[in-house]
């Protein structure tokens, strides 16, 4: 029997905020740099996820963002810490407005590429080989703006041109229905794959799944990530959890809806993720009204959620699922699930 995978955790220093949000400035103190760092292993975490602005201001000359870069991995193999994905932020600068790789102006688009392809260097320097896309603005407030079909020829273009500046990187699309835009071009995982399998290198094209992001389109997450194993195409994920069709809330993994997170916890362990290096990335908010001191508890939580939902799963007894699942008893089978998810005896 295989020994069963050791899971490793990863977060964004994102996850560590001072609490703004659309309609009311910050709440708390910003946290020290190093010190978000330090409590990632004070929290059980293992890796970094980054954006490229994490790291280093991206106007930074090469010289000077060679410096900063040495500087944060310094501290990072300080803290016995590793880079898991980093992501360039294409969606703040003045020049995204309209979108990165799909802006109707091509003196934006440039920018997008020259941007997205100094992340692909960046990650180089702090010794990571796994490159993420969230495609923020890659979208239309109306859908008369843009052609939509020339957008996404130019989604696999930059895509394409990524994979040829660094032939070690792999990419993982991160897709999002909406939010910031309307209407994203690649609202749903099965859309990213496709784009992915339309690359140059299809098996350097892969997908990070958000909880979250799932939702959002309608979908299930579990399912969402149990295609994209399927195809082998899973690299990393965002658990978080989600009230409804709203806004993206990025709520603690688990915190909604209990059976929705076993589900995920079950088709990751099932499916052996995390045996060829992969994290378990969370991606989470603090609550506005959270302190300062609470600031990372959000984080702590999430993965004690993961943590006990996976004893959970380990403890399903499968020769029994498999009997009823042939006996066609899943009315017995929903009361197993939920049974053991409330500690009761069958
Ligand atoms: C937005 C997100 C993003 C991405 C991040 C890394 C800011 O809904 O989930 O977080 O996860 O940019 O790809
Ligand atoms: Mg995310």
């Amino acid at each position: 029997m295989s020994s069963p995978t050791t899971y490793r955790f990863s977060f964004g220093p994102w996850n560590i905020s001072t609490g703004a949000d659309p309609f009311g400035p910050t709440v708390r103190n910003e946290m020290e740099y190093a010190r978000k760092l330090k409590a990632y292993k004070e929290l059980g975490f293992d890796a970094v996820q980054f954006h490229d602005d994490d790291i280093v201001p991206a106007d930074l000359d090469w010289q000077a963002t060679l410096r900063g870069t040495a500087e944060v991995k310094k501290i990072l193999d300080g803290e016995g810490l590793f880079v898991e994905i980093i992501a360039p932020r294409l969606w703040e600068d003045p020049r995204t407005v309209d979108g990165a790789f799909t802006a109707n102006n091509p003196a934006d688009r440039k920018y997008a590429i020259d941007r997205a392809k100094r992340c692909a260097d960046l990650a180089r320097e702090v010794g990571c080989k796994n490159y993420v896309l969230w495609l923020a603005r890659e979208g239309t407030y109306i859908r008369e703006a843009k052609c939509a079909k020339t957008a996404h020829a130019r989604i696999v273009d930059a895509w394409n041109a990524l994979l040829e500046h660094d032939k070690e990187i792999r990419i993982m699309g991160e897709a999002k229905p909406n939010e910031p835009v309307d209407h994203a071009y690649l609202p749903t995982v099965g859309h990213m794959m496709a784009i992915g399998y339309k690359t140059i290198d299809p098996s350097r094209s892969g997908v990070l799944i958000e909880t979250a992001h799932s939702l959002l389109a309608g979908l299930d997450p579990a399912d969402d990530m149990a295609f994209a194993l399927f195809h082998d195409k899973l690299w990393s994920v965002h658990l978080n959890d989600q009230n409804g069709l709203k806004y993206d809330q990025d709520k603690v993994f688990g915190s909604v809806d209990l059976r929705r997170a076993f589900n995920q916890v079950w088709v990751l362990e099932k499916a052996g993720y995390g045996k060829n290096g992969e994290c378990v990335g969370l991606d989470v908010k603090a609550m506005r009204t959270t302190t300062f001191e609470d600031s990372t508890l959000h984080l702590a939580n999430s993965r004690t959620m993961f943590l006990r939902l996976l004893d959970i799963v380990r403890s399903v007894d499968e020769k029994q699922v498999e009997e009823l699942r042939a006996a066609r008893k899943y009315e017995q089978l929903e009361m197993l699930i939920l049974n053991t998810l409330m500690g009761k005896k069958n």
